[in-house]
């Protein structure tokens, strides 16, 4: 995008990255997939299902509550169809609901054990991108918030083990990025939904290209929230709308598009321009 650096990704990180998950995946029986619900294709691992394949596994679209739900619904046939089993949460909420979906997945084994006189634990890891709440999830299974969590990418910065039960134990995971190189559309979503950091960014263009999206996808969202009636308005003009309804201004008048661009990502990111899912199956199929 005109004006907008580049988001570059490390390959020798996402190398690294690789090899950890992969030691990890062997000492684990199950896996609980977060990705965001408003994102549900550009903030999943793609190298996940491979890797993963022969582990009983769940994707959780995390954050529903900040995703439109026919979307959602979408989302969750669509995974089904590939023969992944999806399912739609609130990490800060649905404790009985991951565990008994998580039950399920184990139920077999632990009746093969029953049957020889041994009772056995899980040991679950969770991974995804980073601000997706993972420790949210790990901290509402174990029913307390030992985890520290934050509405900000990188949080997590090692690999820690947790007890969530008698014999359940969980693995929380840095957030780790795994994005095809070259896709800075996917790389500026992520960005959208602080899986990467702002200040890689320039939070104004970025911001920009937030607000375009949304008035192609809810246009009606965007004008309710921010008081105009142009659904064709775009680029500068448009965060300058933004500005005119907030009162964003600076001496001499000027807008103050900085603040401006602040506040939408903001609110975007807090649900409060509405519930809003930036992909849709039909867009990749
Ligand atoms: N609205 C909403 N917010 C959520 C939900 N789950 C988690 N969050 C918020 O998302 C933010 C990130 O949560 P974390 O649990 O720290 O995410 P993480 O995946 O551990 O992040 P890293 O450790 O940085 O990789 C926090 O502000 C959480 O409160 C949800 O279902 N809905
Ligand atoms: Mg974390």
């Amino acid at each position: 995008m005109e004006g907008q650096r580049p988001i570059s990704w490390y390959p020798g990180h996402m190398a690294k990255a690789k090899r950890l998950l992969e030691g990890q995946l062997k000492r684990v029986d199950i896996v609980l997939e977060l990705c965001d619900a408003r994102l549900p294709l550009s903030s999943r691992n793609p190298a996940l299902d491979s890797m993963a394949a022969h582990k009983p596994r769940l994707l959780l679209l995390n954050k529903e509550d900040l995703a439109d739900p026919s979307a959602t619904r979408q989302w969750v046939e669509y995974f089904r169809a590939r023969g992944i089993a999806a399912y739609p949460i609130q990490a800060g909420k649905h404790r009985q609901k991951v565990l008994k979906l998580m039950d399920g997945l184990t139920r077999e084994k632990r009746q093969r054990a029953q049957t020889r006189g041994i009772a056995i634990g899980s040991r679950a890891m969770v991974v995804g991108v980073p601000n997706v709440g993972k420790s949210t999830m790990i901290n509402t299974l174990a029913g307390r918030s030992s985890l520290k969590t934050q509405d900000r990418p990188g949080v997590t910065r090692a690999p820690q083990w947790m007890k969530a039960g008698e014999r359940l134990e969980m693995l929380d995971t840095p957030g780790m990025l795994w994005p095809r190189l070259d896709d800075q559309k996917m790389a500026r979503r992520l960005a959208y939904i602080a899986a990467i950091r702002d200040e890689v960014l320039d939070s104004y263009h970025l911001a920009i290209a937030l607000l375009d999206e949304l008035m192609a996808i809810a246009p009606e969202k965007v004008m309710a929230r921010y008081k105009f009636e142009a659904p064709s308005l775009r680029g500068q003009a448009l965060m300058e709308a933004v500005c005119q309804a907030r009162g964003f201004l600076r001496k001499g008048n000027e807008y103050d598009l900085d603040r401006g661009a602040a506040c939408v990502l903001d609110e975007f990111r807090s649900g409060l321009i509405g519930r809003i899912t930036l992909e849709l199956p039909g867009d990749v199929l």
